[in-house]
């Protein structure tokens, strides 16, 4: 039968040992829901969410990772405003020396986007500890986002275990106009999708409008499919991928990839790209889209170019080529932030670097930045577009600042007029916006250099330091410094509970909201006593106060839909966890946040009639009464409500696969693992 290409490499990565119960004959397609189980060719971490992995890892106690490679990346927290962020690095230094896995130093650029550039391969799975690791589907990858545990089991040798997606089509057709760019194509899909139409999907690109966009344009559609809330996003690895891999001196790593003639889709999906005019995503959603023209003419106090979604050679020239001869206007701030240390460093030798200096940009470290509110908060009510992918409220380091996700053309057009522009009704020479200008700008030919110029930028890895023999490794010492402390356990299975509700929140619920980032919390990211002083902090300032109150001894948090969407962060499951978070009782799940809460002994479940959200009041106290049977047979869970509104029993919904359950019962993914469980 025929595949859809995510099918296809899937099925070529079924660990059947590890899910016996699923049927599976390779070929034809697998049961939508089904519990799979997949092995792991890379995994990539980055430093604020690697420590907790690695730290978990070190528990494991396996000797030297078994992906055939796995990398340690710095980009989030790089701001060292004391020894905290250093000491870190140091510590994942020395535990990738010791334990085989390359180390891509600070300063040497995003992960995901040296990933692409250096080590990602078609055809391969990548699971990494950050939400927007999908941006490897744009070499036709299967690139998963996780929480830091799953990925250490899987550097450990363990399969990775996930619900069989439904896999949409998106079919593009026609190109795109000079002013329109790759981010207005996924901003498009989540007008017609949300922030929650994609889960338990992958979203599979094809067609000849797909055909003719190059490896970076690819990938900022990938990336941005995290806030979809998709599993992943791929595209097929074609002669355009080869072309792309072969300037950055790996032609060995291409193969062919795509999907099987007359392969079915669970949905599909059609957009004209010659029809797709400029888009943002409003204040404070990803998928709160309107077109630029319906809020053209609108102040802008700042501009913030970069992030994993827009920060390649290609969003570079785009710039450029819109403030070519002009200067920022006064009103505004503008920051750009190149992805990586070779895209700089091939921006400088094509003269886009001195554009972008010359037009008065401030240059950003090749880092996540202002991304992750590290640094570059805008003024207060300030108006900041920004490339980037997440505009939750507060994300930027202002709370009541209003941020718009755009793409670099819009950036660039805003930056020069000091107002919402639409960039099509500018005048200017973009000689890099055909799919043969973007080529030959990243072989260098557009700016008078040779492939083998670029390539030898490319190829110059001397910011990554690779894995050390096993001789060598064995003599490593890690290094720990004094705010790096170990991940409390997981709380032991409970056959009952009565708990009192802490917090109701309401639809959406980020985990930028559970746990937020920026300056002030960043440097907590290896120290779970101190940083889940911060839970819940934007939501109910005293949430803290309350579970002290209560000696942190059991509690629960009821929520909407889609709680949990956003990053990865284990910290958000570890943070309640610490204050005594038992359950978590909401409408729906995002994803990755569900298999974190789980990892770390926390029941997720939903209300099985959604109406009776309304029921709960905070303060109410919830009696569980069957979780032994619940988590033994899979059977919904019985909850009595004793409350401001009465009393009355509900059904949970219990959605959990049966080594979900298996991993309640043993009291944590960690303790599962320890006692041979797979
Ligand atoms: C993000 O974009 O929110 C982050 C920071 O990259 C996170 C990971 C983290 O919280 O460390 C993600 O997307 O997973
Ligand atoms: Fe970094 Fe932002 Fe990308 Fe997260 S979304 S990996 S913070 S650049």
């Amino acid at each position: 039968m025929a595949l859809t290409l995510a099918e296809k490499i899937l099925q070529a990565h079924i660990v059947k040992e590890a899910c016996p119960d699923t049927e599976f004959v390779p070929g034809i397609p697998i049961r939508r829901g089904a519990d799979i189980a997949i092995r792991i060719d890379q995994t990539l971490t980055q430093d604020a969410t690697g420590t907790m992995t690695y730290l978990q890892f070190e528990t494991i106690g396996i000797p030297r990772v078994k992906t055939e490679l796995s990398v340690s990346y710095v980009d989030h927290n790089t701001l060292q405003t004391d020894f905290r962020n250093m000491d870190d690095h140091r510590y994942l230094q020395s535990v990738a020396a010791k334990y085989g896995l390359y180390f891509s130093r600070a300063g040497n650029g995003i992960c995901h986007q040296v990933h692409l550039e250096r080590f990602g391969k078609p055809g391969k799975t990548l699971l990494g500890s950050d939400s927007h690791t999908p941006t490897g589907g744009g070499i036709g990858m299967i690139a998963i986002g996780a929480g830091g545990l799953d990925v250490a089991v899987a550097m450990g040798g363990g399969a990775f275990h996930l619900a069989m997606p439904k896999i949409y089509g998106v079919k593009l057709t026609g190109t795109l106009k000079k002013g329109v760019g790759a981010k207005d194509i996924i901003l498009e899909v989540l007008r017609r999708e949300t922030v929650k139409g994609g889960v338990g999907a992958i979203y599979e690109y094809f067609g000849e409008g797909a055909q003719a966009l190059t490896v970076p344009q690819r990938a900022t559609i990938t990336n941005m499919g995290a806030e979809l809330g998709a599993t992943c996003s791929i595209f097929p690895s074609d002669e355009t991928t080869k072309a792309f891999l072969e300037v950055m001196g790996r032609s060995e790593a291409w193969t062919e990839q795509k999907a099987d003639e007359g392969a079915q889709y669970d949905k599909l999906i059609e957009i004209d790209l010659s029809a797709l005019q400029p888009l943002a995503a409003q204040p404070h959603s990803p998928d709160a889209i309107a077109s630029i023209a319906s809020i053209a003419g609108k102040k802008v106090t700042q501009v913030c170019i970069g992030s994993c979604t827009n920060s390649s050679l290609d969003d570079l020239a785009a710039v450029a080529a819109i403030v070519k001869g002009k200067h920022i206007a006064p009103g505004v701030e503008a920051g750009i932030a190149p992805g990586s240390r070779t895209t700089l460093l091939m921006a400088e030798k094509a003269g886009i670097l001195g554009e972008l200096i010359r037009a008065g940009f401030r240059i950003l470290e090749s880092a996540c930045g202002p991304c992750i509110g590290m640094g570059f908060a805008p003024n207060t009510e300030g108006v900041s577009l920004r490339t980037f992918n997440r505009n939750f409220k507060g994300r930027s380091g202002t709370a009541d600042a209003n941020v718009y996700l755009v793409s670099p053309e819009t950036a660039a057009a805003a930056a020069i007029t000091g107002v919402i522009t639409d960039a099509t009704t500018l005048q200017y020479e973009d000689p890099s916006y055909t799919t043969e200008g973007r080529i030959s700008l990243l072989t260098g030919t557009l700016a008078g250099l040779s492939s083998q110029a670029i390539t030898g930028i490319a190829t110059d890895d001397g910011m990554l330091i690779p894995p050390l023999d096993e001789a060598e490794a064995s003599k490593v010492e890690i290094l720990r410094g004094p705010n790096i402390k170990p991940c409390p356990p997981a709380p032991a299975f409970e056959e009952k509970l009565k708990l009192p509700v802490l917090l109701k929140a309401a639809d959406n619920v980020s985990t930028d909201d559970i746990m937020p980032a920026g300056t002030k919390v960043l440097p907590f990211r290896s120290n779970i006593p101190e940083i889940s002083k911060f839970t819940f902090e934007r939501i109910d300032a005293d949430f803290y106060k309350k579970a002290e109150a209560g000696n942190f001894s059991g509690c629960i948090v009821v929520g909407g839909e889609n709680y949990g969407q956003g990053s990865s962060r284990e910290h958000a499951a570890l943070g309640p966890m610490y204050l005594g978070v038992r359950v978590v009782l909401t409408k729906s799940f995002a994803r990755i946040h569900q298999a974190n809460l789980i990892n770390y002994g926390i029941l997720p479940i939903t209300f099985a009639n959604p109406d009776d959200y309304d029921m709960i009041s905070e303060g109410d106290t919830l009696e569980l009464t069957n979780i032994e049977e619940a988590v033994t047979t899979g059977a919904d869970f019985d909850i009595v409500i004793n409350g401001a509104k009465g009393t009355k029993t509900i059904k949970g919904k219990n959605s959990m696969a049966e080594r979900s359950r298996n991993i309640i019962k043993a009291g944590g993914l960690a303790a599962y693992t320890r006692a041979g469980g797979q």
